[in-house]
């Protein structure tokens, strides 16, 4: 791997700072708290850590709406409780991404208070305000300049009274949609992202990259029955000048800085056209985060999710693996701060262990950069809510009242939330069997999931039967296996669906991976008949004359062979 390419021997832990650890009391998570468990991620093999937004922010979205981009939250900390952290992280021979949300601000950030002041402010243009649709009175219901939704539910449009005028908000109305296509923002983002990694920061995760250019004209989006509003997505997303802006930001940012890394979330990225960003001879991101495995079963909503088939993930992260080739790199990740637990989603909480280490085995062994969200290497499950008081998420409470007033029973719109409701993953991380799970000697902001008592990290790191373990030996393969981080991929076709079985190439070197993601033992056939390897790592115990490669896989097995 060149010296630009470190990220690709690297396993990334992604931070919810407000759920990770209290060291005050508020019941929040903060900055120090981060400090206080460094050796703790350092021993789990982690080599970055993203947070997720700290900076200044009414937490609208829980700080995906940043009112000041050069500021920390009061609630995390200071800036030089940030520089002593970002010391510590480094110290330790870690690095440190911070998440990029300028799709869109604060509306409390100043730029927004200024463009919002007169239609004549010099900052006017920096948003997108639009007048109401011809022949409608603004804030009358049908005035909005487009029909589009916001993903928060309701409009993604808000009257501006004093101004007359209507501006874009495709999340929440508190965020909103900065307009890109005027340089002055852009130079803003850009020295803004600079001013940061002078001070020490190795990369960003870009939040929603891929809606920064919107389509000139903003043409309404197609109604789908029963829906609300129009569907502005295709209108929004990979807009026509979204990749010259991501070249000039990689010019104007990261040229000449070695060691940085970049991370696009893009929802909606397809992999026909993936390439366009992770192609290196393109120069505009490292990787990108897609979304297609997350959205598998949600074509009748988020809320509304169906069983998965058996086979459905590992078609899914295969295709993405031959879409990406040996040209772009994949981001490998089962769940974060906006998904279920990976382990409730795609695994079996009845089986808790076995299918978590089965679900990371088929994911860290790919190609590509793996995300551990935190809480994950425990095995932390989806949370357990009563009634919609118990949910902070804004998604959530919009959603639930903009579906029971048309109609839906609560205990249906509870049921769609418990599933795939994002808060299931925003629940403080169980560090022990104490109250509160250690999180904190406060009240926690939000309700700590019942079982932490049996799952902690507490009991799981001395442990080497524990999924913490686990990761651990992922990250060592991956740190000491060159065909791991940098082999081909290419998958081995079995006639049981369940299993996800794969080779990596590199050289002489060749890793064989085993993995049924399914609670029913499956057979393997033909096809890994006259392989040969030494077994590197499995997720049970097998006795010496077990080892050699099997003819089929027990529940949620997973093997990885060395040849
Ligand atoms: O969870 C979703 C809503 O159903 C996703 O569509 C999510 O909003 C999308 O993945 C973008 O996520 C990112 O930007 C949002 C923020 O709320 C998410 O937490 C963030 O990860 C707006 O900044």
């Amino acid at each position: 791997l060149g010296p630009d390419e470190w990220w690709k021997g690297a396993v990334v832990y992604q931070i919810y700072p407000r759920s990770f650890k209290d060291s005050n009391g508020d019941g929040f998570g903060d900055l120090e708290g981060i400090r206080s468990k460094l050796d703790y991620l350092k021993s789990l093999g982690v080599d970055v850590l993203w947070l997720s937004p700290i900076y200044a922010s009414p937490q609208a979205d829980n700080g995906y709406d940043i009112a000041d981009y050069y500021d920390i939250d009061p609630m995390f900390g200071t800036l030089s409780d940030f520089d002593r952290l970002l010391e510590g992280v480094h110290e330790r021979g870690m690095r440190l991404v911070m998440d990029l949300v300028v799709n869109h601000s604060s509306d409390e950030n100043p730029w927004f208070v200024e463009s919002r002041s007169s239609r004549e402010n010099p900052k006017r243009d920096w948003y997108i305000w639009r007048d109401p649709r011809p022949g409608f009175v603004g804030g009358e219901a049908g005035a909005e300049p487009t029909n589009w939704g916001s993903f928060f539910s309701g409009s993604a449009w808000a009257w501006d009274e004093a101004t007359g005028q209507y501006y874009l908000h495709l999340f929440h109305r508190k965020q909103p949609d900065l307009n890109w296509e005027n340089p002055q923002v852009r130079a803003a983002v850009y020295e803004m992202m600079n001013w940061w990694l002078d001070r020490g920061v190795d990369g960003f995760r870009m939040d929603v990259i891929n809606l920064i250019s919107k389509e000139p004209g903003l043409p309404d989006g197609v109604v789908y029955p029963g829906r609300a509003w129009g569907e502005g997505f295709p209108h929004f997303s990979e807009g026509p000048h979204l990749h010259e802006y991501l070249a000039e930001m990689r010019r104007e940012v990261f040229d000449g800085r070695a060691g940085t890394m970049t991370v696009g979330e893009c929802p909606g990225v397809r992999r026909d056209n993936v390439l366009l960003f992770t192609d290196p001879a393109r120069r505009e991101l490292d990787m990108v985060f897609q979304f297609d495995h997350v959205d598998l079963g949600l074509e009748a909503g988020k809320f509304h999710p169906r069983p998965l088939r058996p086979g459905e993930l590992a078609d899914c992260l295969s295709a993405w693996q031959e879409a990406q080739g040996e040209v772009g790199w994949n981001s490998l990740y089962l769940d974060n701060h906006d998904q279920p637990r990976a382990v409730s989603r795609f695994g079996d909480e009845s089986r808790r262990y076995e299918s978590a280490t089965a679900l990371a085995t088929a994911l860290h062994m790919l190609r590509g950069t793996p995300y551990v969200y935190q809480g994950e290497e425990l095995g932390m499950t989806n949370s357990v809510f009563g009634g919609i008081d118990d949910y902070r998420d804004v998604e959530a409470l919009r959603y639930y009242r903009e579906a029971v007033e048309s109609g839906e029973s609560p205990e249906s719109v509870l049921k769609g939330l418990a599933f795939t409701g994002r808060d299931n993953a925003r629940t403080p991380v169980q560090w022990d069997a104490s109250e509160n799970a250690g999180f904190t000697e406060g009240t926690p902001w939000i309700g700590v999931t019942p079982n932490y008592r049996d799952i902690n990290a507490a009991s799981q790191v001395g442990d080497p039967s524990s999924v913490y373990a686990y990761y651990r030996a992922l990250a060592d393969i991956r740190h000491g296996l060159p065909v791991i981080a940098a082999g081909s991929f290419e998958r081995i076709e079995t006639p049981s669906p369940a299993i996800f079985a794969y080779r990596r190439t590199l050289g002489e070197a060749v890793a064989t991976i085993l993995v049924n993601l399914s609670s029913q033992p499956a057979s393997l056939g033909e096809a890994v008949r006259g392989v040969s390897g030494d077994l590197l790592l499995a997720n049970r115990d097998l006795p010496e004359e077990d080892r050699g490669i099997p003819e089929s896989l027990g529940e949620w097995e997973a093997r990885v062979y060395l040849a």
